[in-house]
């Protein structure tokens, strides 16, 4: 078997069985393949601001990328940060890295300094590549943090190393269950984890999910709002659209209805990726008479959250296409549980992605009764390996026998899908991005009339998950509570990722607590 390849094999019971050269270096796989196959000329991605990136031109400069960050002195296995918008260069960063042995680790956008310097610290990161509108967070990172990477890379200062280094590199000789590259997956308490991913884990995501489930193909123009930093957005318009030699269409700006509904008409996507939140919001702007032609789109996916039953029915009836619903998480790297084309049931997340296992346990980890509710755990040649210099917390979480506890609650229905019943932490996702109460009640305590404060999910009218403030006020407090509720909003933009804040505050005496003093934050959902 020739250096670098994946033989598969089709499989009925798994979709395919996969095998991996050695050695295996995943770069060889999802970029350079290409060209000897006759996709040269291809676009490999098109973006918003009017660029077209060819197979050709992907592999060259993946190529200078990974000679670049070579010729500084990285080493192979050494971190490489990457604060970077949805544009190609993203491509050129990460897959040069991976080519050249270094690690890439992209990190969500939308943090602040704070945030950031954890994870340079933790990641005890070689360089870090960022993009211009991150440049304030970056700098603040990187004054409050104790490890100083040796290259800082601004994104043109990488560029401008790139233009210069040679069009050709040697893949580094890895193998396939080698660290690759690492994602930062965040918990209700305590800090980020980096989950180890491997060199095999894309294939199998991408084969898995993207060939098995949604048939992707080298037809395919694959557009996802959820952003490439997130491993739901890297799995849909990066490692798919590679796979199969397809094209991603790539928008740098937040996405928003508008910004959607002109990428349909424009790029004529095939498949469409996108999150409960921003279904909804799609959904608000089509009712108020705005234009949404689906007419390019086979499937719509969404992930990140559970997709309310009365979303999936109002975006058929107003678009003609259907969602397919899949949980997938950080660890896992993508979707392992989805509805399917031939096979959606609204209100659950459907049935196993083949290569995938699932057993739904109780708290002694026997496996309950069919039906009843228990912790979901999962098993599948994608999951990471580790969480980096967390042995404990590896521990509690990737399982003797390569299961992996997801931390979510599930059960089985009479069709056998799989229904999300809730976290077994009090972690909340919003807009499908993690949000920890504790981290905004930090916040809030930390204001001078605030005495004590307890954040729960509560859903809007559409169902989705939006924090809620309850504040007990300091002693001799009195401001109303408009000008109070308007002064902490401030307070929580101004310290924490824009999309945690409050969205209804209430104000009282006090906040139930166990004889132990641990906020009940049950008792508030009320
Ligand atoms: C929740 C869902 C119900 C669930 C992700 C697709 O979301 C992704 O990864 P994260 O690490 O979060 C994982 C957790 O999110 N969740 C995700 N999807 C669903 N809950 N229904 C869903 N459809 O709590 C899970 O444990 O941010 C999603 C692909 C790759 C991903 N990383």
């Amino acid at each position: 078997m020739a250096a670098h390849t994946v033989t598969v094999t089709p499989d009925s019971a798994n979709g395919a069985a996969l095998d991996f050269a050695t050695p295996f270096n995943a770069a060889v796989a999802f970029v350079d393949r290409h060209t000897g196959e006759g996709r040269g000329a291809k676009p490999a991605i098109l973006t918003t601001a009017g660029d077209e990136v060819s197979y050709s031109r992907l592999a060259a400069e993946v190529n200078r990328y990974g000679n670049a960050l070579k010729s500084l002195g990285v080493a192979a296995g050494e971190r490489v940060l990457m604060v970077v918008r949805d544009c190609p260069e993203f491509f050129f960063v990460f897959w040069g890295a991976i080519k050249a042995g270094i690690v890439p680790v992209p990190l969500n956008t939308l943090l602040t300094g704070k945030d950031y310097a954890y994870m340079i610290d933790d990641s005890a990161a070689a360089a870090i590549v960022w993009s211009p509108e991150y440049d304030g967070a970056v700098r603040e990172a990187l004054a409050q943090a104790d490890h100083a990477p040796a290259h800082l890379l601004p994104q043109d200062r990488a560029a401008a190393l790139a233009a210069q280094a040679s069009d050709s590199l040697e893949p580094y000789p890895s193998e396939a269950g080698d660290d690759c590259f690492w994602l930062y997956s965040s918990g209700s308490t305590g800090f980020p984890k980096g989950a180890i991913h491997r060199h095999r884990d894309m294939v199998v995501t991408s084969r898995h999910y993207g060939v098995d489930v949604l048939g992707v193909g080298e037809d395919d123009v694959c557009f996802s709002a959820a952003k490439l930093f997130f491993a739901y957005g890297l799995g849909n318009a990066m490692t798919f659209p590679l796979w199969v030699g397809a094209t991603a269409v790539l928008a740098a700006d937040r996405p928003t209805p508008e910004m959607t509904f002109d990428i349909f008409a424009r790029f004529r996507p095939t498949l469409y990726f996108g999150v409960p939140t921003l279904y909804a919001a799609q959904l608000a702007a089509i009712d108020g008479g705005a234009a949404c032609d689906m007419g390019s789109v086979r499937w719509c996916v969404s992930a990140g959250e559970a997709l309310p039953a009365d979303i999936f029915r109002r975006w058929r009836e107003q678009t003609g296409t259907t969602i397919l619903d899949g949980i997938g998480s950080t660890e896992a790297l993508h979707i392992f549980i989805s509805n399917r084309p031939g096979m959606q049931k609204p209100g659950t997340s459907g049935l196993m992605v083949p290569g995938y296992e699932a057993r739904i346990v109780d708290e002694t980890g026997a496996p309950v009764a069919a039906g009843e509710a228990g912790a979901l755990q999962i098993r599948g040649g994608s999951t990471a390996r580790a969480y980096w210099n967390q042995p404990e917390k590896t521990a509690a979480t990737m399982l003797d026998g390569g299961w992996v506890d997801t931390g979510d609650t599930y059960r089985t229905d009479e069709d056998g899908c799989y229904v999300y019943e809730g976290r077994s932490d009090d972690m909340m996702k919003v807009g499908g991005i993690w949000t920890s109460p504790v981290e905004i009640e930090a916040c809030l305590i930390g204001h001078p009339k605030v005495l004590e404060a307890a954040i729960v999910a509560r859903a809007d009218d559409a169902g989705l998950i939006k924090p809620e403030a309850w504040v007990v006020r300091a002693d001799g407090v009195t401001d109303d509570e408009a000008a109070l509720q308007e002064e902490l909003h401030g307070h929580v933009k101004a310290s924490l990722a824009p999309y945690k804040y409050p969205r209804w505050w209430k104000f009282v005496d006090a906040l139930p607590k166990t004889a132990t003093g641990k906020i009940q934050r049950f008792k508030l959902r009320g």
